[in-house]
């Protein structure tokens, strides 16, 4: 069966519901985030960006750039809830719904070639759905995977419906500049454009060793994006909340280097769940439940998400710190939560982390092969 992954994102989500709520703001640039002093740009309507505003600059260079424009502080409720209902409508759609923000999400929904029409009458059908119950227009890409779908539905903002299909997938992206790849961020881009590599198709037809020394456990992925090639699955959100592994010893546990010893295989065996599937996450929680049954919970938030057993212990130990460890234990576990899929996340091409990912990678493959229980990291 064919696979067929849509990806559905709001036009200038923020500023659109600003102007649906506002009449008087449509047709007009309308720019919304921080208008104190040191504010950025969240978004701004598309009439905006014809002055070269754009997300993320500072607000006081968008008041040079569009002095004319209409400023507006965000309101995060009212877009969450305008976005809980277009959730519901992708639901509609397809049981299978990965929500990647509050505007956008990929759906899965292959299989529904049969309906009348085709997959491809699902496009319009939707954005009506989404234009009829909020007033506002989205974009929506159709393809046969994640990476392509996502591209797709940039081709034609805004209010644009665009199909990759798989026959045409190669050429179609080819042109495209290398930073439209996920996770490929400015300073990859500049790399590979050094050596001479600027659009996807350049990259696509690069061999692997040239690639390896700049991408390192990432090169696969990167030709395969480049290729048009990409099987990652739609994960539902109600599977992605968390991620966690708890034991209850047979005998308790004394003294804070055993338990140490004891988290470091937890740590291991949530990691191993993580990266099996393509997942990390930013919340790294510690449960201990001492002899005398109380529960004691720590959590930690980092700033990008993590999924290597050596950075989920990290985060254990200086949990583990807060903790007295004088009770013997009964119980301890390890969750991660807040998951978003590794493409989010972004591919990571430091050093240091990098080579934690290759050694990482090659344990990955020996419990792939021989089961989770075959290898495991001494203390
Ligand atoms: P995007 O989908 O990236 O942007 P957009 O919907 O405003 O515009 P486009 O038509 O290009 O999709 O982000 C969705 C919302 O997330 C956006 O309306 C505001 C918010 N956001 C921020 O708060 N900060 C940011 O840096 C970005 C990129 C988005
Ligand atoms: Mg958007």
């Amino acid at each position: 069966m064919d696979r067929w992954i849509m990806h559905v994102d709001m036009d200038a989500f923020f500023a659109s519901v600003e102007q649906r709520d506002h009449p008087e703001y449509q047709g007009l640039p309308v720019i919304v985030g921080g208008l104190s002093g040191r504010g950025v740009v969240a978004t701004c309507s598309y009439e905006a960006r014809r002055f070269g505003v754009h997300s993320a600059m500072s607000m006081a260079r968008a008041r040079q750039l569009c002095p004319q424009g209409i400023f507006l502080p965000a309101r995060f409720a009212r877009y969450q809830s305008v976005s809980n209902r277009i959730r519901d409508i992708f639901h509609q759609f397809s049981p299978c719904v990965e929500p990647i923000s509050i505007d956008e999400a990929f759906l899965d929904v292959s299989g529904m070639e049969r309906l009348s029409g085709g997959v491809i009458t699902l496009g319009p059908k939707i954005k009506a759905a989404i234009r009829e119950t909020t007033g506002l227009t989205a974009s929506v890409g159709l393809a046969p995977n994640k990476f392509l779908a996502k591209l797709a539905s940039d081709m034609e903002k805004p209010d644009g419906f665009t199909i990759i299909r798989p026959e045409t997938a190669k050429a179609r992206i080819a042109p495209l500049p290398i930073g439209r790849i996920f996770g490929v961020g400015q300073k990859t881009a500049a790399a590979l454009n050094r050596l001479g590599i600027t659009t996807i198709g350049q990259l696509a037809a690069c061999p692997a060793a040239f690639l390896r020394p700049l991408a390192g456990r990432n090169t696969e992925t990167l030709l395969r994006f480049a290729q048009g090639l990409d099987d990652r699955p739609v994960i539902p959100d109600e599977k992605r909340q968390s991620l966690g592994r708890e034991e209850t010893y047979p005998e308790d546990l004394l003294g804070r280097d055993t338990c140490l010893a004891a988290l470091w295989n937890l740590a291991q065996e949530v990691g191993w769940r993580l990266r099996a599937g393509g997942l990390s996450g930013c919340t790294v929680t510690l449960k201990v439940r001492t002899a005398d049954f109380r529960l004691h919970t720590r959590s930690w938030t980092a700033e990008a998400p993590v999924d290597l057993d050596e950075e989920i212990m990290a985060i254990i130990r200086r949990l583990a710190a807060e903790l007295p460890w004088k009770q013997p234990v009964r119980l301890l576990g390890i969750t991660v939560s807040h998951l978003t899929t590794a493409a989010d996340s972004g591919l990571d091409f430091s050093g240091e982390t990098a080579r934690a990912r290759r050694r990482s990678s090659a344990l990955d493959s020996l419990k792939q092969k021989f089961g989770e229980g075959i290898i495991r990291k001494g203390v």
